[in-house]
């Protein structure tokens, strides 16, 4: 172990006063606050959003500011360790509650984060990603990647909601962000990859030698196999509970470059201790109550909340009633930096 490193105060006035004017500064009574001992000290917090509270505010945006003077008429979930109207939910997670309502469209743009999409409330919805259109039903997961064409638009009768997580605060982090816009895209005549190509888990097109495989070959998961898949790990499944990761169903790789997204199931009575682990997270419940606590702090949840959870945080979940969650996460980008870590409790 070191011993406790020499501070600034320590340090003549005039030496402190010279390196300031030649734009340097010792790096030693700095350098616990950027390499701590053991474990990172996350400026991140736990944070809840009930959907109680926030569907009342994203309607009244709905009446305040129409989605012209918007572009995307979203409410951004500000980490409470950073402050409200921070853009970013956790270190690496931003996470914003997005409207439309029927009729309405919101304008083709594209840009360097990658987003997702988890639909939380109301039909006929749907999202144009390069050409294809992915109809929006509650729970599944629409994917937008990063360059991607993408626009919205309400054929329904009532509100649509959906939850957004983007990468963005690692492209701002970068200065990499930046968006470009265009008019609405055509869209071709025909079901969305879910539908066709990848309709059944373990199969793809058949390839040929000069076939060409799309990076992003399946854009929407819908929620219904994914609640198939896990009613039936959960049946025949040891004590834990029943997770899946979404993957691409091309290379077996996480589906967005950064992000990472496990579904989880949780039956009534249910409890869940994962281990300690590096990733950031953010949970939204697609359906069920519960219970979870993050560092100590207790969280109860209902259907369409979304909580957070820091790196390292210690976490464990209880479910009252049959429960299943979305967990978006950052491993994919810790495993490609090489420190994805999991510690036991
Ligand atoms: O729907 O394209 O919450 O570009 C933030 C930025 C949603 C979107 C957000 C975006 C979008």
């Amino acid at each position: 172990m070191s011993e406790q490193l020499g501070t600034l105060e320590e340090l003549p006035e005039d030496y402190r006063n010279d390196m300031a004017s030649a734009g340097v500064a010792p790096l030693w009574p700095m350098m616990r606050n950027v390499l701590p001992h053991g474990a990172p000290k996350p400026v991140t917090r736990p944070g809840h959003w009930t959907y109680d509270a926030l569907r009342p505010l994203l309607l009244r945006a709905g009446e305040l500011t129409p989605v012209e003077k918007a572009e995307r008429r979203v409410l951004v979930l500000s980490d409470p360790g950073r402050g409200t109207g921070a853009m970013q939910a956790t270190s690496s997670i931003y996470l914003g509650m997005q409207l439309l309502l029927p009729g309405e469209t919101a304008p083709a743009h594209r840009h360097t984060p990658s987003a997702a999409r988890i639909i939380v409330e109301g039909e006929g919805g749907f999202t144009v990603v390069d050409g294809e259109k992915l109809p929006m039903e509650n729970g599944d997961l629409v994917l937008t990647p990063g360059g991607d064409w993408h626009d919205h638009g309400h054929e329904g009768s009532e509100p649509v909601v959906w939850l957004d997580a983007l990468d963005l605060p690692l492209f701002v982090y970068l200065e990499g962000s930046y968006a470009e816009e265009a008019p609405l895209q055509a869209q071709r005549n025909r079901p969305d990859a879910s539908e066709v190509e990848y309709r059944a888990a373990g199969l793809a097109p058949s390839r040929r030698l000069d076939s060409t495989v799309r990076r992003y070959p399946m854009m929407r998961y819908p929620w219904a196999r994914t609640e198939a898949a896990l009613r039936e790990m959960a049946r025949w499944g040891d004590d834990g509970i029943a997770e899946v990761d979404y993957i691409n169903p091309e290379t077996g790789q996480d589906v967005l470059p950064t992000m990472g997204f496990t579904a989880m199931m949780l039956e009534a009575g249910q409890s869940d201790a994962p281990p300690l682990r590096s990733t950031s997270a953010a949970f939204h419940v697609i359906k069920g109550s519960g219970k979870s606590v993050v560092n100590g702090e207790e969280i109860s949840w209902s259907p369409k909340d979304t909580f957070t959870a820091p790196v390292f945080a210690d976490i464990t979940h209880h479910a009252d009633s049959e429960a299943f969650l979305v967990r978006i996460h950052d491993r994919p980008l810790q495993e490609k930096l090489g420190y994805y870590e999991e510690r036991a409790k």
